[in-house]
């Protein structure tokens, strides 16, 4: 299996995990929009949204919903951006959604996605940390 994604829910490639779930991993991106950045992943590999099981939708969106009310309460964004790329503009091909914390000027337009870095390791648990906690517990 070398699909990346796939390698991080099993655990040989490490990520910071914060979202932990049955059927869904998230984790943060690596290449960040904003520190606090996360991609939601189905467990089971699905290339694109058109291929997953549609049980797994309102587990995968339940998911996402949670993770967009995480960000706000955990790291102190207003709002953010949910969305998901399929074939076109999709580096990896394992369906994620990007959930990016989003504040009013903080200079995100339209569909040019500029990226930041965390400066080491430590920061990046510890926004993983800050959102994981902000997490409500599925339904
Ligand atoms: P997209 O371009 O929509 O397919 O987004 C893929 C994202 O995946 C991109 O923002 C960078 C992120 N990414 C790529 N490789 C890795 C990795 O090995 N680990 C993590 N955590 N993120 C990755």
């Amino acid at each position: 299996m070398d699909c990346i994604f796939c390698q991080i829910v099993d655990g040989t490639v490490p990520a910071t995990v914060v979202v932990d779930e049955p059927f869904v991993l998230g984790f943060l991106d690596t290449r960040p929009v904003f520190k606090g950045h996360v991609l939601l992943v189905p467990r089971i590999h699905v290339d694109t949204l058109p291929d997953l099981p549609a049980e797994l939708l309102p587990v995968l969106m339940g998911a996402a919903q949670r993770t967009a009310g995480a960000v706000v309460a955990g790291l102190g964004a207003q709002g953010s951006f949910v969305a998901m790329n399929n074939v076109v503009s999709q580096s990896v091909p394992h369906l994620h959604v990007h959930v990016v914390p989003r504040t009013k000027g903080d200079g995100l337009r339209g569909f040019f996605w500029p990226r930041t870095k965390y400066t080491s390791d430590e920061e990046a648990q510890e926004y993983a940390a800050r959102v994981s906690a902000a997490l409500a517990p599925p339904p």
